[in-house]
């Protein structure tokens, strides 16, 4: 059986889902999403009290890691903590990484966003899985409050860490060729696929890139 991180390794899309950006239910965007080739799914609810958080994370993560993706949610550790999910994503602004550590154990699947070589080489050795490396270029989604950084920039510091690094922020289909010219194969998304008219297809033409 392959475990949560041999899968990890070998994802390419990573899908930030939240309701308000899809044109549809928030269910059948991420579960075409995932036909068309994205891996793991972090569950985005920025605004969602622990409760109602819980229950959209148990409805959704069964149908994600059945349809062959890992599912992740964002920030919210002691949500984590009932299990229904292979980890969680952190800020920099959001709980240590070594305290989400203690309370999760150690075969949850840790992620921290990171927006320098700095952030990410400490998240490396604080005991990461994953990274998040960005903005790679302007977004409307989150005010990150740093500046786009640009493929080459994003590209050193994909290449700072030997963990999966996931470069994320403003990625579209027009943009992504310039990334993974650069050098960067995994990305995070999240209204370029969320908001589409068809986000199977955007999907599948990201992972085809990613894969080229
Ligand atoms: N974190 P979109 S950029 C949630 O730079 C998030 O850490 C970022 O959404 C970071 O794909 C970002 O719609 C927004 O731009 C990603």
């Amino acid at each position: 059986m392959t475990t949560p991180r041999e899968q990890l390794a070998r994802a390419r899309i990573q899908l930030l889902a939240t309701g308000s950006l899809c044109r549809g239910t928030l269910g059948d965007t991420v579960h075409a999403a995932i036909d068309g080739g994205v891996d793991v799914v972090q569950l985005r609810e920025k605004e969602l009290p622990d409760g109602p958080y819980l229950e959209l994370s148990i409805d959704l993560g069964g149908g994600v890691q059945q349809g062959g993706a890992l599912f992740i949610l964002n920030d919210r550790v002691a949500v984590g903590q009932f299990g229904a999910c292979d980890g969680v994503h952190l800020g920099q602004e959001d709980l240590p990484l070594s305290l989400a550590r203690k309370l999760l154990g150690d075969a949850a699947l840790i992620g921290v966003s990171t927006h320098s070589v700095t952030q990410a080489r400490l998240a490396e050795r604080g005991g990461a899985d994953y990274i998040g490396v960005g903005p790679a270029f302007p977004t409307g989604t989150k005010d990150t409050g740093y500046e786009p950084r640009g493929p080459e920039e994003i590209a050193k510091i994909v290449s700072s860490v030997s963990i999966p690094a996931f470069a994320i922020g403003g990625i579209t289909l027009d943009n992504l060729p310039e990334l993974h010219d650069a050098g960067v194969d995994r990305i995070a998304v999240s209204s370029a696929i969320l908001s589409a008219e068809d986000p199977h297809a955007v999907a599948r033409e990201m992972w085809s890139i990613l894969t080229s």
